[in-house]
């Protein structure tokens, strides 16, 4: 017998909702297939093919179903109770020898797609007290982190190009037809490119490959990898040559407007153009454009923040939004406001936003949102002395393929004194765990976008209950707490229930202290008692929801959300369009926008000394593809094979210059890879393209298929030396590299 549930899909940022098939007859239920959901409020029917896979995914053969323990060297098959103690003896042990500083915490992508990722990892670096946390942010967005910090004192002020009104798009550094987008969540990007155009919009592309996404649009610039910030600075001073500077409704809230002007003198097109490799009157038309244009939004992504000057790169895109009088208003960039935003408090100052309050102990690299680099992560663990990592924690993550200089972090794993893993996989990096502890597949788990939520182009509220049962094992909410509950010392067979509930009281007594909140001056108790029962996420969840921008105030406002009124949605709840809220986000302690943080003022510097750098060489960016994700679907044959290979792109006048043909040898700052060479045209001459994530060839995995097609790892080529140095990202677009052709030429 068949039956159908609804699914929000967890694989990537747009979170689709999804209608899944459900073979009821087989033990415990499986998913048998997939389809989009068409009444879903907000992605209305829109599937791609990673979400077409659920069930594959959900299936997958190679998923860890049971609990493996270190044994005389081998990782075993276990039982839960065995699994949970053996974490407690080894986590445990560090934590009495050489205290909680000394473990270190690896939080990969997927915990912005999970309740339990949301949830228990910030109590578990918290409990720690560690200053050793990395994560994949330090390898994507951390640079917008900081600038936004720095600019509005908080690092989540994010705004998000308003894509269903705008008239004006540039997309700089971003292919969201591939990647479905990122840090802005819009089920059907690329439809709703094609709707701003059919509506008589302008789209412009700014990105060294002419990509999908670039294919779609009216205007396609092709800068040198690494220049973004120039070129926006250049826009910057274009604005203000011509006169073109409007700060429209937000200019009561700006400060610094004149510093930037002085500063974004240095950085005219005529200065920029040879180091951008744009022409310069390409950058004057496109600022005039953006400046002219009704409504107008500079969006950028990966290939602006992954860069030497990633944080320059990512405040000057929002300068350019503020100087167009394009933030906080329709058709612009906008201030999402999510279901468990905390209610209004009106325009209040805060206490502002810093970076390296520590640092780290190796290197000496600034802290960023208490994170420090993913690249010190090896050097960390293989430096002796006070503060070493002597065991580690990874939830959801594969920094050996994710990271630069793979090889170094497998071997630094390899020596850690313990290290537990929560993945549904054996991946290169999980292997080296003594303890993996897998969580259920998502049709067994709960979900609710509590990042996602904040950046989507229109705001909503869903929540998708687990569609199958458990069968008897622990969801991930429970083996975070398990984790959580020996880092507070109470053991790891403790109620898990305790966990949620610490934070649930812990939460309302601010709460109800706080003057501003929608329940200042309650009795704590009488509001946990009108929490519903069942897991402790949904008691949090309903909380959330009922302090939250839309709550019903635990009953002040009888109309307002909570879990329960958002159950009965299954479909979700529409929350309207985007609405001005800057006043609202600001946290600056001056209560203005500060367009020039001393910080980005004194990098600037540096931006401009590398414009007399030579352009020469050949750079290595990296590509993202519509069925792949990361390191880790490349296990599942319904996305492998095809056109997602991991192939060297590279123009074919490049090619013949070098005498490559089919293989090359690509050699860059971290070591040599032999790879298959794809000819294409629509990739910037000096520029060659590899994808990341690949590299499955290092044997003691698990995943036999993706094994059969390993790839290379590209970030092999890196050896994470350089950095942006404001947020501790690694530059992961363009990496000098040098390329011949594996096979010598026929001598003729
Ligand atoms: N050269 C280069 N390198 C890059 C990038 C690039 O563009 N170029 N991109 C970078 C970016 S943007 C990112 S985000 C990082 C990603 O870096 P990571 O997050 O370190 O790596 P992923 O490959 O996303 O690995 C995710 C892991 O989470 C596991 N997982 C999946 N679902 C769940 C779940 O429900 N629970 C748990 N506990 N685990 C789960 C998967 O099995 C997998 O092992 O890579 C970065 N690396
Ligand atoms: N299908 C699929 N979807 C994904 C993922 C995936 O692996 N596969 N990963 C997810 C994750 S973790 C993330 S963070 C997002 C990323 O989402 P996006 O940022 O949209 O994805 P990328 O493909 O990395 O796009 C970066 C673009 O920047 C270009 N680029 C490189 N260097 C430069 C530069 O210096 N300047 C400019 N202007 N452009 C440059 C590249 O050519 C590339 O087209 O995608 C998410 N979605
Ligand atoms: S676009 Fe993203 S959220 Fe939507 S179905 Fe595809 S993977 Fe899932
Ligand atoms: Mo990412």
């Amino acid at each position: 017998m068949t039956e159908t549930a609804l699914r929000i899909c967890p694989f990537c940022e747009a979170t689709c909702g999804l209608t899944l098939t459900i073979d009821v007859n087989i033990d415990g239920g499986r998913v048998t297939g997939a389809r989009g959901d068409r009444d879903d409020v907000f992605s209305a029917g829109f599937i791609c093919p990673k979400g077409a896979s659920f069930g594959e995914l959900d299936n997958d053969p190679d998923r860890l179903t049971a609990p493996l323990v270190r044994r005389d060297g081998v990782l075993t098959e276990a039982t839960w109770d065995e699994a949970f103690a053996a974490m407690a003896a080894g986590l445990g042990a560090t934590l009495r020898d050489h205290g909680g500083a000394s473990v270190g915490v690896y939080l990969g992508n997927p915990n912005a797609h999970t309740v339990a990722g949301a949830l228990y990892p910030p109590l578990i670096v918290r409990g720690l007290g560690t200053r050793q946390v990395f994560s994949a942010s330090t390898l994507d967005q951390m640079p917008k982190h900081v600038a936004l910090g720095l600019m509005f004192g908080s690092p989540i002020a994010f705004s998000v190009p308003d894509l269903d009104r705008t008239d004006y798009l540039v997309i700089i550094g971003a292919n969201p037809v591939v990647s479905n987008g990122s840090v802005t969540t819009a089920p059907d990007f690329p439809g709703k490119l094609r709707s701003l155009r059919k509506r008589g919009g302008r789209l412009v592309v700014i990105d060294p490959a002419r990509t999908r996404t670039a294919e779609l649009a009216d205007r396609h610039l092709a800068p040198r990898p690494g220049t973004d910030a120039a070129l926006l600075f250049a826009i910057v001073a274009v604005l203000f040559e011509e006169g073109l500077v409007d700060l429209g409704s937000v200019s009561e809230l700006v400060a610094g407007v004149d510093e930037v002007r002085d500063l974004a003198a240095g950085f005219t097109p005529d200065t920029v153009a040879a180091y951008c490799g744009i022409d310069a009157q390409e950058i004057r038309t496109l600022a005039r454009e953006l400046a002219a244009a009704p409504s107008a939004a500079v969006y950028g992504r990966m290939g602006t923040s992954t860069v030497e000057f990633g944080t320059l790169g990512s405040w000057l895109v929002d300068v350019v939004n503020i100087l167009t009088g394009n933030l906080d208003r329709p058709g612009g960039s906008m201030f999402p406001c999510s279901p468990t935003a905390p209610a209004s408090r009106g325009h209040r100052p805060g206490r502002g936003f810093r970076t390296g309050r520590w640092h780290s102990r190796v290197s000496g690299y600034p802290e960023a949102l208490s994170e420090l680099p993913t690249v010190a992560l090896a050097e960390e663990i293989e430096t002796p002395g006070d503060g070493q990592i002597k065991a580690l924690i990874t939830i959801a993550g594969n920094p050996v393929l994710s990271a630069p200089d793979g090889d170094r972090l497998d071997r630094a794993l390899a020596g850690v004194g313990f290290m537990v893993s929560v993945d549904p996989y054996l991946n290169e990096t999980t292997r080296h765990a003594d303890v993996v502890l897998p969580p259920p597949p998502p049709s067994r788990s709960p979900h609710f976008d509590f990042a996602l939520n904040s950046l989507a182009v229109r705001n909503n509220a869903r929540y998708s209950p687990p569609v199958l049962p458990l069968l008897g094992r622990p969801d991930e909410a429970e083996i975070l707490s398990r984790i959580a509950l020996v880092i507070f010392g109470m053991g790891h067979d403790a109620d898990a229930a305790l966990v949620d509930e610490q934070v649930i009281a812990t939460t309302l007594t601010k709460e109800t202290a706080d003057d501003g909140s929608p329940v200042a001056g309650r009795a704590v108790d009488e509001l946990i008692a009108m929490l519903p029962a069942g897991p402790g996420y949904e008691r949090r969840l309903d909380m959330m929801l009922r302090i939250g921008a839309y709550g019903d105030a635990f009953g002040a406002n009888p109309d307002g959300l909570t879990l329960e009124r958002l159950k009965a949605a299954p479909h979700g709840i529409d929350l309207g369009e985007l609405k001005p809220r800057l006043a609202d986000v600001m946290r600056t302690p001056s209560g203005l926008v500060e367009l020039a943080p001393p910080q980005l003022v004194a990098d600037a510097e540096r931006l401009r000394d590398a414009l007399g750098r030579p352009a020469e060489g050949f750079v290595l960016i990296g590509r993202r593809h519509l069925r792949s994700n990361n390191s880790w679907m490349h296990n599942l044959p319904a996305l492998a094979g095809g056109t997602n290979r991991c192939t060297l792109q590279m123009h074919p006048a490049d090619a013949a210059d070098l005498g490559v043909e089919d293989t090359a040898i690509v050699k860059g700052p971290g070591g040599e890879l032999v790879v298959p060479v794809e000819m294409t045209e629509g990739i910037r001459r000096g520029v060659m393209s590899l994808p990341h994530g690949w590299g499955h060839d290092r044997g003691g995995t698990g995943q036999v298929l993706a094994a059969s097609s390993p790839g290379v790892n590209a970030n092999q080529l890196n050896d994470g030396a350089l950095l942006d140095p404001l947020s501790g990202t690694a530059v992961l677009n363009g990496i000098p590299v040098v390329v011949s052709g594996a096979v010598a030429p026929v001598a003729g």
